[in-house]
């Protein structure tokens, strides 16, 4: 419940000041209802090539309308992994990489700084950011939370422990309603439905009190465990049996058609440059892979999960129409990194126990948990390098839809190049709020996005955008069109020219040494104000642990 309704509530509900009070109230309502709602929904672990509007061959017909009827944005970026967008999109500036919560007290959430501009604020689904107390979300500017603070969870029943070879914390401890524990569930529960019937229901609450608001939906799906419901798996049946590298082409030639991507970009081979790093997996041609029936079925699931992701959104949409605020509600859509590669394979210690866990079970049920893998990952972030904790494009690179009726022009696709830390001063803009300079007694970080208001009425931004990239050892830096890369197992700096090969198959570092000097000295300056050299989970993630 909004602490400001209750308090406005009460005031008139005392009855003091007659006709005055009155005026107060309505003259309230009537801004309430000028400023715009805004509703950030986010996917996990989603590919760049994975919806219908962006290449996709997955069933996404809400997703693909909400894109024909607002922008696509070809260069959108996240920071690689769950936690990292999560700080970034929440705070609006990059995280600090270094040791302790990613909430510093010098940070601010978009929660907190709408509230204090008269919005009603909710969240439903994966918050990742600590469970402490000072750091849950209705610690941090949401008036109502319910879902689990933790990563990944069990689809079917958030409160089911992981199996030993995926542990992920106290799920009994992360599950909550507000900071209430929720200590079980129906039968038929499968949480991208529940958090969606949550938001649903607060769309409704906030029509009704006439105050503006800021929703956040934050999808478990498509993370693993890969779990789907058996007749969303039905639709898929049969459509991987190729495997992933000609559902990588396939996806490459449609986005093309699509205007997602350009011809003369290449499709490399996928990477397998192999090191002492968890994530580095090789990606072995279809030919070579024994059990087929095991692999393909992972797709068909996780193909699934972003189809009854999808359905969840349609309702979403679908209450904006019955409730009349359709007009004035902008709805952002994104992925907080890319394809995941997570897999445990035959080198792994933990693989007996893995495929024995599994052994018997049809994976997507409750019973089991599968990860994706190293190839179904390449192809959904189809035709990029890599994916989820890398810095090459296909781990940073999101599919990016805002939908605003009225504002912005219908199925628009805008070669602009944004960040997650943009969304923090596009909601300010909107809501006409301002960014305090100190909080709590503490001096505020300033915000390190730009506005995406002008890209969104069609314009340009006004200067070159700058950014850069720091996860588990990688880095990246883009200045304009040049990217320098340092992958964690190449362990050099690679320059790309992303205007002629997004793709990221032509090394130009050594024909240019001036301009790696320049970007990697800019990389430099950003890591040491993101407290980089502090970050300790590198050695922690390397293949020996
Ligand atoms: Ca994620």
């Amino acid at each position: 419940m909004a602490k400001d309704s209750i308090n406005r509530r009460e005031f008139i509900g005392a009855g003091i000041g007659g006709l005055a009070l009155a005026t107060l109230a309505r003259s309230a309502v009537v801004s309430a209802e000028k400023a715009p709602n805004i509703i950030m929904i986010v996917a996990d672990d989603l590919g760049f090539a994975d919806l219908g509007c962006y290449g996709g061959e997955i069933n996404t017909p809400h997703l693909d309308k909400m894109a024909s009827e607002g922008m696509r944005f070809r260069q959108f970026y996240n920071c690689s992994v769950c936690y990292y967008s999560r700080a970034a999109m929440l705070t609006g500036v990059n995280p600090r990489y270094g040791k302790g919560n990613l909430l510093k007290d010098n940070m601010l959430t978009i929660a907190e700084v709408l509230k204090g501009a008269g919005y009603a604020t909710a969240m439903s689904g994966k918050w990742h950011l600590g469970g402490g107390r000072f750091n849950r979300p209705t610690d941090r500017g949401f008036d109502e939370y319910y879902g689990s603070m933790i990563g990944a969870l069990n689809f079917f029943d958030p409160t089911e422990s992981d199996p030993p070879f995926a542990s992920h914390g106290s799920h009994k401890a992360a599950f909550v309603h507000n900071t209430q524990q929720v200590k079980g569930v129906s039968e038929d529960y499968y949480v991208t439905d529940a958090i969606t019937d949550h938001s649903i229901e607060q769309i409704k609450r906030f029509t009704k009190e006439g105050k503006p608001f800021f929703l956040h939906l934050a999808h478990f799906a498509p993370h693993y465990p890969l779990h789907a419901l058996p007749e969303d798996i039905a639709k898929y049946r049969g459509n991987y049996d190729d495997g992933y590298l000609v559902l990588r082409e396939k996806r490459q030639r449609k986005m093309i058609d699509l205007g997602i991507i350009d011809e003369k970009w290449g499709l490399p081979d996928p990477d397998n440059r192999l090191g002492n790093w968890r994530y580095d997996l090789a990606v072995d041609s279809w030919d070579s892979i024994e059990d087929k029936g095991w692999e393909r079925s992972k797709m068909e699931v996780y193909a699934a999960m972003v189809d009854r992701m999808d359905q969840n959104i349609g309702r979403v949409m679908q209450t904006l129409k019955d409730t009349g605020i359709d007009d004035n509600t902008m709805v952002v859509f994104f992925s907080d990194n890319g394809g995941c590669a997570s897999d445990i394979t035959p080198d792994t210690p933990s693989y007996k126990s893995y495929r024995e866990y599994n052994r018997g079970k049809v994976i997507g049920t409750k019973e089991s948990y599968v990860f994706c893998g190293p190839g179904w990952a390449t192809a959904q972030s189809s035709p990029f390098r890599r994916y989820k904790t890398w810095t090459y494009e296909g781990g940073i690179s999101t599919p990016m839809i805002v939908r605003w009726k009225g504002k912005i022009r219908p199925n628009t696709i805008t070669n602009e190049i944004g960040h997650l830390v943009d969304l923090f001063p596009t909601f300010m803009e909107m809501a006409g709020a301002k960014y305090p300079k100190e909080h709590k007694g503490v001096k505020t970080l300033p915000l390190e996005g730009l506005s995406l208001m002008p890209v969104l009425e069609g314009k340009k931004f006004r200067k070159e955008r700058e950014l850069g990239w720091y996860v588990f050892g990688s880095n990246a830096y883009r200045i304009g069109r040049w990217k320098l890369v340092w992958g964690i197992t190449a362990k050099k700096w690679e320059l790309y020219d992303m205007e002629s090969d997004r793709t990221e198959t032509y090394d130009l570092a050594e024909k240019y040494p001036k301009i790696v000097k320049k970007l990697s000295d800019a990389w430099q300056g950003w890591a040491d104000r993101s407290d980089v050299s502090s970050d300790e989970k590198v050695e922690q993630l390397s293949r020996n642990q």
